[in-house]
């Protein structure tokens, strides 16, 4: 018998009676619990996890609550798949490369070298095989994905000296996001360290770094990169639109009720969309207000560009030769991503050349 059912039929001195006191706000019936790998301090990258709970909690009408908990509360940044594995906490919100050790699959999740852009990696995600293929291969974690927004494409990071040739880039000890990518650099010469972007301001300052990167104008002001290294450059080859993802337990999920999977999907849609919107309107400003604080904007060489472009080429060259799984989903992304950018050299990319030197 429902609240009201039982209210009606035992009157309200029944129902307390029996222990049950009567709703003046909605209850939770179900409550999650989601951990991000990221700080509280980037309403961007965090607050997609914050507009998820809130939308979940909205659309239930308060009966399905899902607590958010930053990076370290109650798993380390890192920690979070393990955490969704093993039926720890419901969900997590990440950035699937972070998780590379594991398979460098993960990658796929998230951004490659020279991958797809956030429209792309959207269009290939929930209209080619991007999801269908990711979920098969996360259902060995225990792990259901929904995009968790996207960065749009990163800078290419903060350095102390200028990078004029490849030749700069070699025992530079730089932070990055991402095994793939970490590889990529490690073959130009880059002591490459993962680490969560809440320890990397320290590393910088302590100088256990020479560079790192993170995300784009609007979060690495917030982290205060530009205290420490000058030169910021362009673009995020590694990062041409970087998806974050929330990470929902396969168990906890079939245990909702199909009213519940529902509402899971669409305040994932909804907390997507308001990330991505959230950076494409703040990182403007934020570019605006970083140089004229003093940092150095410089776009990477042709050389650079290319040497990472042979150096990223044989990284999944030799990880096609070890796993098939790997090729699969690879050349499905490459072969999707060949006509995205086809179709994008007749349009986006067409207009924004002639509206970047147009006067509006
Ligand atoms: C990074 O950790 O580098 C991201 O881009 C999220």
């Amino acid at each position: 018998m429902d609240r009201r059912s039982l209210i009606k039929h035992a009157g309200v001195a029944g129902v307390l009676s029996a222990g049950v006191a009567p709703a003046v706000h909605a209850q939770a019936a179900v409550r999650w619990r989601m951990a991000s790998s990221f700080p509280k301090s980037l309403p961007t990258i965090f607050g997609s996890a914050e507009k998820f709970s809130e939308t979940v909690k909205a659309l239930s009408g308060g009966k399905f609550e899902v607590s958010v908990h930053a990076a370290g509360e109650l798993v380390p940044a890192f920690g979070v798949v393990d955490a969704v594995q093993n039926d720890t906490l419901e969900m997590a919100q990440t950035a699937p490369y972070y998780f590379t050790g594991k398979d460098p699959i993960f990658a796929f999740g998230c951004a490659v070298p020279f991958g797809l852009t956030a429209r792309h990696m959207d269009a290939w995600m929930e209209h080619g095989n991007g999801r269908k293929l990711m979920d098969e291969f996360y259902a060995k974690f225990n792990i259901i994905s929904m995009s968790a927004g996207n960065t749009g494409t990163q800078m290419g990071g903060w350095y102390r000296k200028q990078i004029k040739t490849v030749a700069d880039l070699k025992g530079l000890k730089m932070r990055l996001g991402g095994g793939l990518f970490g590889e990529t650099m490690a073959k130009l010469g880059v002591v490459a360290q993962n680490m969560p972007a809440g320890e990397v301001y320290q590393a910088l300052e302590k100088g256990t770094l020479d560079a790192t990167e993170f995300v784009g104008p609007f979060d690495d002001e917030k982290l205060g990169f530009h205290k420490v290294a000058p030169f910021y450059y362009y673009p995020g080859w590694w990062e041409g639109g970087a998806e974050l993802e929330f990470f929902i337990s396969k168990k906890a999920f079939a245990a909702l009720s199909a009213e519940n999977k529902a509402i899971v999907r669409a305040a994932g849609a909804v907390a997507a969309r308001d990330m991505t919107a959230k950076y494409d309107a703040e990182n403007p400003l934020a570019l605006k207000r970083l140089v004229g604080a003093g940092t150095k904007l410089m776009p990477f060489g042709k050389d650079v560009m290319e040497a990472g472009f042979k150096a990223a080429k044989e990284v999944f060259a030799a990880h096609e030769a070890k796993s098939p799984e790997f090729k699969k989903i690879h050349q499905d992304m490459r072969a999707f991503q060949r006509d995205q950018i086809l179709w994008s050299r007749f349009s986006e990319w067409r207009y924004d050349s002639f509206m970047t030197t147009a006067k509006v």
